[in-house]
This record gives C-alpha cells, sequence and structure tokens, in this order.
C-alpha cells in the first residue's frame, strides 16, 4: 500500500540522517584530537631540504666532524650522522631550556630518529638533510631510538640524550683515579666501560655481529703487533671508520671518536676491555696496563677514523 510506503521511507530517511550526523561528527573529533595531540605535545616532524648527493652531504664539514656545537649563549646545534647501527654522536649533553638545533643524514639506509618523551620522530634518508628545532625543558635522560627496521642489529641502534639542569651546582669534577698502580683501578675501570662503551660492545664484550665488533676474545691480539697500544689509545681518542674484520666477520661501520673522555677514563675503558672476560690470560707475559700519560701523548694528533683504520692494516693482524 502506498501509505506503508510512505512509513517505510520515512523511516529509512531518519535512519541515513541519525548516521550522516555521527559520521560528521567522528570527522570532527579526529580534526580536533589532532590539532589536541599537535597543540599539546608539538610535531617534531622535520623539515626535510631538497635532495643531494649523499657522498656531498657526509664531505660537507659538519657531517665529516658530527657533533655538538654551541651557536649562540642558549643555543646548540646537533649534527648528526645516522648508520647501521649508531648514531653517531650517540651521546649528547645540552643545558635545560636551550634552543637546540638538529641537523641529521644517513650514511647507508634509512633510519629513524625519535626521541623517547619527546615529539621528536623524523625519518633520516640518505641524500637528505632533516632539521628541526627543540629546546628540552626537563633535565634528564632521553633516548633516542632508531624506530625504522635497518637491519639485524637494528634494535641496537640507540643513542642518549642527557638533559643538563644550568642552575645545577656543578661538582668540581673529580678525575676518578684509575692508574693501574691502586689497587683498585678495576672496579672504576668497569664501571667506566660500560657508560661509554657498553651501549655498542655490550657489557661482556660480545659485540654485535656485523654492527660492533667484539672485544672479548679479541683485544690481545689487538695489543700485541708493535703499535697495538697506540692503535687502541687512537681508536678510543679519534674513531675508526671502514671496513674491518674480526674473527671472520666483517664490519663495516664507524665508532665515532671519544676525545672528549679524560686520558684517566680512555685507560680505565681500554684497560678493563684488555682484561675483563678472561681476555687477561692471553695478554703477553709481563703486560703493563695502558697509563693516562700514554694517552697524553696521542692527544692533539688530529687523526680522522679512517686515518686510525690505516693505523690498523699497518698491524698486519692476519
Ligand atoms: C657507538 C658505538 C660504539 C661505541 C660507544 C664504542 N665503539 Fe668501539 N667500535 C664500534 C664500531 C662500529 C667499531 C668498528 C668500526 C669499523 O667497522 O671500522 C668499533 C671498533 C672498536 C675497536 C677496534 C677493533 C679492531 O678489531 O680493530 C676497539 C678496540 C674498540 N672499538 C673499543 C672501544 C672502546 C674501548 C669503547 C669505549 C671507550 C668503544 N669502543 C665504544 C662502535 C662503538
Ligand atoms: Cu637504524
Amino acid at each position: 500500500m502506498a501509505g506503508d510506503d510512505h512509513a517505510t521511507h520515512e523511516t529509512i530517511e531518519r535512519y541515513e540522517r541519525i548516521w550522516v550526523g555521527f559520521s560528521l561528527i567522528l570527522i570532527v573529533m579526529f580534526v580536533a584530537l589532532v590539532f589536541y595531540a599537535v597543540s599539546m605535545h608539538g610535531a617534531h616532524i622535520g623539515h626535510a631540504e631538497p635532495r643531494q648527493d649523499p657522498q656531498k652531504i657526509l664531505a660537507m664539514d659538519e657531517f665529516a666532524n658530527p657533533g655538538v656545537v654551541q651557536t649562540g649563549d642558549n643555543s646548540y646545534q646537533v649534527n648528526m650522522v645516522a648508520m647501521a647501527f649508531s648514531f653517531v654522536p650517540g651521546q649528547i649533553e645540552i643545558p635545560a631550556g636551550s634552543e637546540v638545533t638538529f641537523r641529521m643524514t644517513s650514511r647507508d639506509v634509512i633510519h629513524g630518529f625519535q626521541v623517547r618523551g619527546t615529539g621528536i620522530n623524523v625519518e633520516l634518508i640518505p641524500g637528505d638533510i632533516a632539521s628541526l628545532k627543540y629546546t628540552f625543558d626537563r633535565p634528564g635522560e632521553y633516548l633516542m631510538i632508531c624506530n625504522q627496521y635497518c637491519g639485524v642489529a637494528h634494535q641496537n641502534m640507540l643513542g642518549r640524550i642527557v638533559v643538563t639542569d644550568p642552575d645545577a651546582v656543578v661538582a668540581e669534577a673529580d678525575e676518578p683515579t684509575l692508574e693501574p698502580e691502586d689497587a683498585d683501578w678495576r672496579g672504576a675501570a668497569e664501571s667506566a666501560y660500560n657508560a661509554q662503551c657498553a651501549a655498542c660492545h655490550q657489557r661482556d664484550g660480545s659485540g654485535s655481529r656485523g654492527a660492533f665488533p667484539p672485544l672479548a676474545d679479541h683485544m690481545p691480539a689487538l695489543v700485541v703487533p708493535e703499535g697495538g697500544r697506540d692503535y687502541l689509545i687512537d681508536v678510543v681518542l679519534y674513531g675508526l671508520a671502514g671496513a674491518i674484520e674480526v674473527k671472520g666477520v666483517s664490519y663495516r661501520g664507524m665508532m665515532p671518536g671519544m676525545a672528549r673522555l679524560s686520558d684517566a677514563d680512555v685507560a680505565a675503558t681500554l684497560n678493563h676491555a684488555l682484561h675483563a672476560w678472561g681476555n687477561e690470560d692471553a695478554l703477553p707475559e709481563g703486560f703493563e696496563p695502558i697509563t693516562r700519560e700514554e694517552v697524553e701523548q696521542r692527544r692533539g694528533l688530529g687523526l680522522s677514523p679512517a686515518d686510525v683504520l690505516e693505523q690498523r692494516q699497518s698491524l698486519r693482524l692476519d
């Protein structure tokens, strides 16, 4: 009957109106959520400059010598290179409240740069320079993580941003006494190693296959050849880049130079790696731990990570 048809039609129309209204509410909610998230947490998705030849970018001074530079009273620039499987620099220190400009690129594949507890999340692509500004208001430690699967040791691609409290009274940095003559150098050496080296080479010195060479069952072989002691010190001071082979596995990474460490700490980290994990038993008869004076003498040579690779080749390890 015509009357029934009309009633059905009305009912359907009512339902349609309800659905259209409901969808509109959803759309408005989604848009509002995006606005809310961006205004409350900020979106730091980076700004990419025009693509260039990756080699040209890596040759630029800021990326050939990555690190943190102070650019003003209260501003810093972080020049960073991501590579399988590390961020260089892997540890950054900045005072809270300062304006930080990150300039970043990748040396090999696509990596992610995400900083926990912040809205920073950027894709790092070879041939691109990603840049973004950020101000860390709260002092503390922030974890940098690669959130793009980039290979076997991807999960080890981590770093730290230490945001310091500019108002805190700076304690007189007490130089730890780590002279090998001191009876207790081992404990301090272990903590120095764990703080500076374990992120990549692991606490047990096992490294990460294909990414970070093992130091366990390997350090003694490096110290034995003539020039081995200097080589080890230079690796820590100046870094190491290029293809090496350790126990039949190839590595083609880059270890960042850590000249910022004190002479005592450089000696300590190396002495720990030379003695721990059973390495001690493989050291030559009468081996003397590396001293601060030896480290001091290797400073200021201005070597590049590639120079240190050449030095390694002259050790004729195989
Ligand atoms: C950010 C990661 C990272 C950190 C931190 C790091 N290393 Fe390395 N290290 C590497 C990589 C990668 C290589 C291999 C570089 C290459 O492939 O050319 C390497 C190589 C070495 C080598 C040379 C091995 C060889 O066969 O010649 C030594 C020795 C070494 N590291 C010691 C240390 C010590 C000691 C520390 C702490 C003071 C340290 N590393 C901290 C990543 C790191
Ligand atoms: Cu990565």
